[in-house]
């Protein structure tokens, strides 16, 4: 039998890590000789890893199998770590990840696709025009943020172009961070949410990501490209996942931008766990349960494999659009549909 790729990484994951911890204090090489890197590029099968304050680039071992290596990995080499020019180490162990950013193709490839490892906080970035915004897209962002323990902040670029409040309604009721950018400038408030953390930014192509990154990294040179004006979609400009630090602390993780973003892998209990006022609503629940809707025409007499969160709300202990909130997240990972 045919191990499944996701669950190598599984076990890695652990939800909700620690804030403001800094991904150097956790480094401990289980081999003696083994060096200590921080995957900040990756590029045709060569790793470009942080060691102590230079780069290193590797190459993966055999004896890494078939283990997904990311960016935001910290990895164990061996070999020449000198980072001299054409030298090359080998790459040969990842260490327990505190998080795990992954996707699959469709929601029904069981294939797992690692995108970021360690991030604390995923930035769903959204445009409120040019592109339109999908708030779909972002409810699949705030699942796998959920499922894959990093905290969800939502960037809403381009409010120079259109009004940021129906996006922003859209989301009051999730305890979401929300923060509304301009003219491709970060402003005050997202700088000191990304200070000291290491931050993934995601979204639609054209959103303004690789924009972002340049006004808050001096000289990271991110390429970024016009939205067509005829699809009004952007033209997938980044290709390439990058890490920069920022000049006060803490870094951020430009990625390329998706047109969808698939849910293969989402494990319930951890999008539940994002719920605290449903979570402990959820424990009276038959085991297995999905939390859907009661199925049409059942009552509370009918059918015991019921939803216990209906009757949570309906005796007062949290509020049923938090429970329509959740049950929308978790609806977005059954819908095959890739918007
Ligand atoms: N009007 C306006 N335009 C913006 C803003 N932010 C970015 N843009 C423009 O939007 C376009 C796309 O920006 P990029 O930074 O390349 O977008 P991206 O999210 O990195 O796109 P991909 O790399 O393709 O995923 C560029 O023409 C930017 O100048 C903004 O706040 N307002
Ligand atoms: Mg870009
Ligand atoms: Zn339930």
């Amino acid at each position: 039998m045919s191990r499944r790729p996701r669950d190598l990484d599984e076990d890695d994951v652990r939800v909700r890590p620690g804030r403001g911890s800094r991904p150097r204090s956790r480094l401990r090489p289980a081999h003696a000789e083994a060096a200590v890197g921080f995957v900040v590029a990756i590029d045709r099968g060569r790793y470009t890893c942080l060691v102590d304050e230079h780069d290193v680039v590797a190459v993966r071992a055999r004896e890494l199998g078939r283990k997904a290596v990311v960016v935001g990995d910290h990895v164990e080499l061996v070999g020449d770590v000198s980072g001299r020019a054409d030298t090359l180490a080998r790459l040969v162990r990842v260490q327990p990840r505190t998080s795990l950013l992954r996707r699959s193709a469709d929601d029904t490839d069981p294939v797992e696709r690692a995108i970021v490892a360690n991030a604390e906080q995923l930035a769903i970035v959204c445009a409120v025009a040019n592109p339109e915004p999908r708030t779909r897209l972002i409810d699949r962002y705030l699942v796998a943020a959920f499922d894959g323990g990093l905290e969800p902040l939502l960037v809403l670029t381009k409010a120079d172009l259109a009004n940021p409040q129906p996006l922003i309604d859209a989301y009051a009721l999730l305890d979401l961070r929300v923060v509304v950018t301009a003219h491709g400038e970060p402003g005050d408030e997202l700088p000191a949410l990304l200070r000291d953390r290491l931050t993934v930014l995601a979204g639609q192509s054209g959103v303004g990501k690789s924009t972002l990154i340049n006004a808050l990294v001096p000289g990271a040179l991110r390429a970024t490209g016009d939205v067509n004006v005829v699809t009004g979609r952007g033209r997938h400009v980044s290709t390439s996942t990058v890490v920069f630090d920022l000049p006060g602390g803490g870094r951020v993780i430009d990625t390329p931008g998706v047109r969808s973003f698939g849910l293969a892998h989402v494990d319930v209990n951890r999008v539940v766990a994002a719920f605290p006022d449903l979570l402990a609503g959820a424990a009276q629940c038959p085991r297995g349960c999905r939390h859907a809707l009661p199925a049409g025409g059942a009552t509370v007499d009918d059918d015991i494999a019921r939803c216990a969160l209906d009757d949570w709300v309906a005796s007062g202990h949290a509020e049923a659009a938090r429970l329509d909130s959740l049950r929308r997240l978790l609806s977005v990972g059954e819908r095959s549909d890739p918007d």
